[in-house]
């Protein structure tokens, strides 16, 4: 409908409003002193000359949450800025509108208490009014704590607790007529959807006006439906009376949309609403006005549990997202935030989980206008705290999360619990009884937030993410909400990848009214390691690729799995872990710094609309192995890509490999490469080309019929390891065979979750940023062998001492120049002898260097002909280890 069909005294009503609206709302993150460390609140702030000067959003634990110091700062800091309020606002409501602290906040106004608020993930509002000088300057101090607090969610989860003023604050000035600004810092006008079908669309909008001059006003309610193009699609008015001092609640009664456009995320469509409240009979001023998204969709499950978007099925393909970034912590942008979503959509997603929180108000923007259904939550992490407070700070978040997004027309699932019973069910050592009734006292919190979020969202469905644990079943945790979701790491923390099928058929047969939603899914993944034969926990590129492809092979064939979200869509800051980069949790389908991992071609081929054509090798440009067989002047490898279309056909420094046909879209050639630059194109049949060029290091088997080259090994380890800062491609390990390189002796030490007896490294290693290098490494080698020609080479040894219990670590903190060097039993000595030369003696690397800290040590030696480099490791007490070792030729 055009402004042109409107009713005559409809047309009095502008798009925009014809007096200036008299609300004033602006961010105010410019120009704020910082002080880490607590203060009394009535510290003299006059001189500030101290404090560091910042600009919001702000956190204090961009740093320290990934030094190699353990933990981060975990307490209060100050935050304080003048105001100057101009003398116009006198006769007008004040409020400060902080969008999010982590967690507690007190806000003082000219050292008066304003308010105080907790809960780190959502918005909160303060009347500032009373202890405002209007007209002059305000002194503006905030209090904000991230210390543990056991009676606020999340108590313990896997993701940095960052402290501070982390999202936009603003100032917001009202007349003394306004829309609700006491209502749990919401728009105080809430939108509901009457009825939708594709035909017919009926709206209503319901809340409250308030009053504050001390006489009765008249004013009109008016409401303005505009779509994309400020054509006006429908209008409302009402008359209303206010009481002197007071409120009045409204609702507008069903307004219809005519011919209404649905919104999907195929084509998200919106239409603004323009609410606004006149002044009556004196004129027509705007007192207030505000503008809220509207998206006409509606939404549910069918007899089959497959999610239903307008009367059609549809696949909720997802990701989940966290909200930080490396160097900013959680401090983002709202511009950050943006460029996240729109990844997020690139990529193929039509919907995502904001795990494990409330996130920033841009996000659910982000979400309506690109087309993104959202599953939001409240932190309520692996366990609860048993008392009054911690519920009602549970209620109180979960009623302002909703309030705050729910005339968001993305928002469709309302969560409160991520893997609650993790903690309890995981405990060995607790007694069946205590069990139940850490079960009976979450199913009860359960109870509660469900009725609540009911009550304040009785459009939407609630949903819970459960771990692989039957515990949830048992005490019925499981069937408190309309939605359940299981995070599955088969493949990873347990079982093999392709169980998970079998396990949700189960869960099917035995709960069939159940709609299921995979909620978590995906390994560890660093770009620098790579590897032919993946496995999990090697955290190469190459395992993430197939465990993923292996998930959407299942997960896309399951009927009646109504979606999933894979974890993560970032890797994300986790100060407690101790992944290939510590401190970060690497299950992201992108690197922190948001730089693509290759598996992000792979959900593209799936589910965008682009044309796909990718070989998987841009982070693996550089790569390195032996000869497939003597003189044969190739090695080997497979290549995967992506493609959507029907067949892909590969050719290697101008030679085709063939044809393929793609299956599930992936694609792998075996390509033969040669030393030096191997130039890779990829066609289709849609005639889509791809191209990369892989520098290979080719070794000759036996490594002496060519000229001598640099050697570097991850030793004990089945994957490569790409330094970015040094450039140096540190190859996959082998035991030594004649003509060649490789370890001799002892037992070759990958990762594998610390689930198993034996097992490298799961630390932060010191002292580098390889952790993969040393995370991995032969235990009891006696000897590494290259069998190169004869020069000089220089020769380095990397290595750590692997075992924090060793009776030594004592004595590396408390060495006092008097103490008696002594070596405990059980610690691990040995001699290093190159070539026949002993090069050092009596190595105790716990003594020396302390465990867990890398160190590494170069040697110049010479080869003599048929000599080769051999290091002998000569025990004297323990094991010999080794972590890594390069030959550079002179
Ligand atoms: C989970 C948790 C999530 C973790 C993830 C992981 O199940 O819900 O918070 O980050 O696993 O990576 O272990």
């Amino acid at each position: 409908m055009k402004k042109t069909l409107l009713s005559s005294c409809i047309l009095l009503i502008l798009v925009a409003a014809n007096t200036f609206s008299q609300r004033i709302d602006h961010t105010i993150n410019s120009g704020w002193f910082f002080h880490k460390g607590d203060l009394a609140e009535n510290h003299d702030f006059s001189n500030l000359e101290s404090w560091e000067q910042v600009n919001l959003p702000h956190t204090w634990n961009d740093k320290d949450a990934s030094d190699e110091v353990s933990g981060f700062y975990q307490g209060t800091g100050w935050y304080a800025k003048t105001i100057n309020i101009p003398s116009a606002w006198k006769n007008k409501k004040v409020y400060l509108h902080f969008e999010g602290a982590n967690q507690e906040t007190d806000v003082f106004l000219n050292q008066q208490k304003v308010g105080y608020h907790a809960g780190g993930y959502t918005a909160f509002r303060f009347d500032i009014t009373p202890h405002l000088n209007a007209g002059g300057k305000n002194l503006l101090t905030v209090k904000v704590s991230n210390a543990h607090n056991d009676d606020i969610p999340p108590l313990r989860a896997d993701f940095t607790f960052y402290g501070g003023i982390y999202r936009n604050v603003r100032i917001i000035a009202v007349d003394a007529v306004s829309f609700d600004m006491d209502n749990h810092a919401s728009d105080g006008v809430f939108i509901r959807t009457e009825s939708v079908s594709e035909e017919h669309a009926e709206i209503s909008l319901s809340g409250k006006i308030s009053n504050a001059n001390d006489n009765n006003q008249a004013v009109l309610l008016e409401t303005v439906i505009t779509d994309h193009g400020q054509n006006i699609i429908a209008v409302n008015s009402q008359q209303l009376r206010l009481p002197a001092e007071g409120d009045a609640g409204f609702e507008t009664g069903t307004i219809q949309v005519p011919d209404p456009k649905l919104w999907s995320p195929a084509d998200p469509h919106l239409y603004n609403v323009i609410v606004r409240i006149r002044n009556k009979g004196k004129g027509t001023a705007v007192l207030d006005e505000l503008v809220l998204p509207l998206g006409l969709r509606w939404f549910g499950f069918d007899e089959q549990n497959r999610f239903m978007l307008n009367g059609a099925p549809l696949k909720l393909i997802g990701t989940n997202r966290h909200q930080d970034l490396p160097g900013k912590g959680n401090a983002l942008s709202d511009e950050d935030h943006r460029n996240d979503f729109r990844k997020i959509k690139d990529l193929g997603f039509n919907f995502v989980r904001l795990a494990h929180y409330p996130q920033a108000p841009e996000v659910y923007r982000m979400c309506d206008q690109l087309g993104l259904l959202v599953w939001s939550e409240i932190p309520v992490v692996n366990r609860i705290t048993q008392t009054e407070k911690f519920t009602n700070n549970c209620l109180q978040m979960q009623r302002e999360h909703i309030r705050q997004t729910r005339n968001h027309p993305s928002m469709v699932f309302y969560g409160y619990m991520n893997e609650v019973l993790i903690s309890m069910l995981g405990d060995d050592d607790l007694p069946e009884q205590e069990k139940a009734e850490i079960a009976g006292a979450t199913l009860k919190l359960a109870n509660k937030i469900e009725a609540l979020t009911k009550a304040e969202a009785p459009d939407h469905k609630t949903v819970m993410a459960i771990h692989f644990h039957e515990g949830y079943n048992k005490y019925g945790v499981a069937d408190v909400t309309d939605v359940l979701g299981w995070n599955l790491y088969f493949g990873w923390y347990y079982h093999q990848m392709e169980d998970m099928e079998p396990f949700l058929a189960e869960q099917h047969q035995r709960y069939p009214d159940r709609p299921l939603i995979v909620s978590e899914y995906g390994p560890g993944t660093d770009v620098r390691n790579h590897t032919e034969s993946p496995v999990p926990w090697d955290y190469s590129e190459d395992y993430q690729v197939i465990m993923h492809a292996s998930y959407l092979d299942q997960m896309m064939r399951i009927t009646y799995l109504a979606g999933f979200a894979a974890w993560n869509f970032a890797d994300f800051g986790s100060e407690r872990r101790k992944d290939a980069i510590p401190h970060v949790n690497q299950k992201g389908l992108v690197n922190f710094d948001r730089t693509e991992k290759a598996v992000c071609n792979l959900y593209r081929a799936h589910f965008s609309d682009k044309n796909i054509l990718h070989i998987a090798l841009r982070n693996y440009l550089r790569q390195g192995g032996i000869e497939d067989a003597e003189a044969t002047g190739v090695s080997t490898r497979p290549v995967r890509i992506f493609s959507n279309a029907g067949e892909v056909e590969l050719s290697v420094n101008g030679q085709s490999l063939g044809k393929q046909e793609v299956a599930s879209h992936l694609v792998t050639f075996s390509v033969p490469f040669k030393d030096g630059i191997n130039i890779l194109e990829a066609s289709d049949n849609l005639g889509r080309k791809d191209r990369v060029e892989i520098d290979f290091s080719l070794y000759t088997n036996p490594l002496y019929a060519a000229g001598r080259k640099d050697i570097a090994v991850n030793v004990g380890s089945h994957f490569s390891f790409y330094d970015p800062e040094t450039r140096i491609l540190w190859m996959a390990d082998r035991e030594y065979t004649p003509g060649l390189w490789g370890y001799s002796g002892g037992e070759s030490l990958i990762r594998t979750g610390g689930r198993l007896p034996k097992t490298g490294l799961s630390d932060d290693i010191s002292g580098t940023n390889n952790n993969p290098l040393f995370q991995t490494f032969v235990e009891g080698l006696y000897n590494y062998r290259f069998d190169v020609s004869e020069g000089y080479y220089d020769v380095t040894i990397c290595l750590v001492e692997p075992d924090k219990k060793n009776p030594d670590q004592e004595l590396i903190y408390n060495l006092s120049p008097n103490e008696p060097q002594r070596v405990a039993s059980g610690s691990r000595v040995f001699n290093l002898v190159i070539n026949g030369n002993q090069v050092v003696e009596q190595l105790n690397l716990a003594r020396e260097y302390g465990p867990l800290r890398a160190a590494e040590y170069t040697f110049r030696v010479f080869a003599g002909e048929d000599e080769g480099i051999s290091v002998d490791f000569i025990p004297i007490e323990g094991k010999t280890v080794l972590s890594g070792i390069r030959v550079q030729p002179l």
